[in-house]
């Protein structure tokens, strides 16, 4: 009998399409030591699966809210860090997370969290779902409100630079870490930028500034000392 077998795998069929899941594969930072997410924001479905890959720098997957788009929300996910070397070109950690809803979902980079260093506050954040362009919570509008935060926390840096007459102290290398806080599937390389710790972080925003602009030198030649 040929149809039953036929009815048999059109069913099948069906019900696959209905339990298919989407994989979605996001960047975290870049091969040049990028603050960013790309793709930066998705339209995903329930059940979709979201796979987050580290690469270079030391950055976190954690969830906000809307509102609070550079703060942790209760109960919401987060990675923890995952070091990454610069010049690492395989072995990149991942992390997903699985979409239950088609709500909105936040998410940030809790790198220097509350200091002028902040991944979020320079626009490292990403949502799944975020509200369509131009509506209240639309994505574009998610990230105006994490670079907010960001200049905010600039600008609280520069002013308590004023009163602050010592010479800011650099703590150099990951050794006062604490390994709790650090899930690393590829080992921390000596090649991770000091600044990417809060106790690294100076007072002033404008020497962080500096730091970032000699460091994106450094790396430039390092990718073209790779490539060549
Ligand atoms: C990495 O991301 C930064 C933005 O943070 C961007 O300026 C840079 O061009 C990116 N590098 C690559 C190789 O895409
Ligand atoms: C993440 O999802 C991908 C694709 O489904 C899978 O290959 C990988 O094992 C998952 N990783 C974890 C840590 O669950
Ligand atoms: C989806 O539900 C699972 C199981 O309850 C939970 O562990 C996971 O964090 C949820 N995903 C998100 C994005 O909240
Ligand atoms: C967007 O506007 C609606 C009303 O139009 C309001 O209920 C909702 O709370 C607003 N959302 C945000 C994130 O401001
Ligand atoms: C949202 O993602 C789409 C697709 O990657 C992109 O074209 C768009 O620029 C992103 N929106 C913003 C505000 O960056
Ligand atoms: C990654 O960043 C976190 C938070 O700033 C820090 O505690 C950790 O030591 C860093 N890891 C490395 C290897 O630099
Ligand atoms: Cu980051």
């Amino acid at each position: 009998m040929i149809f039953p077998s036929l009815a048999l795998l059109s069913g099948f069929a069906l019900f696959s399409s209905a339990v298919a899941k989407n994989t979605w594969q996001i960047i975290v930072g870049n091969a040049t030591g990028g603050i960013i997410f790309t793709p930066n924001n998705i339209t995903a479905a329930t059940g979709d699966i979201v796979v987050f890959t580290f690469n270079p720098k030391n950055h976190t997957v954690t969830q906000s809210t809307f509102n609070s788009p550079c703060t942790h929300k209760t109960y919401g996910f987060d990675s923890l860090f995952y070091p990454v070397g610069l010049g690492t070109t395989s072995g990149f950690p991942t992390f997903n997370i699985t979409v239950n809803d088609t709500n909105p979902i936040w998410v940030y980079c809790r790198q220097g969290e509350f200091t002028a260093a902040s991944h979020c506050g320079k626009g490292m954040v990403f949502a799944v779902n975020p509200g369509a362009e131009g509506t209240n919570n639309s994505f574009s509008a998610f990230l105006a409100a994490a670079k907010a935060v960001g200049a905010s926390l600039a600008s609280s840096a520069v002013s308590s630079s004023v009163s602050s007459t010592g010479t800011p102290t650099l703590a150099v290398g990951p050794s006062s870490n604490p390994t709790t806080t650090t899930k690393g599937a590829t080992s921390p390389s000596s090649t991770i930028p000091s600044g990417e710790t809060p106790s690294t972080t100076t007072p002033n925003g404008a020497i962080s500034l500096n730091v970032e602009g000699s460091l994106f030198v450094a790396v430039v030649g390092m990718v073209f000392g790779f490539l060549a």
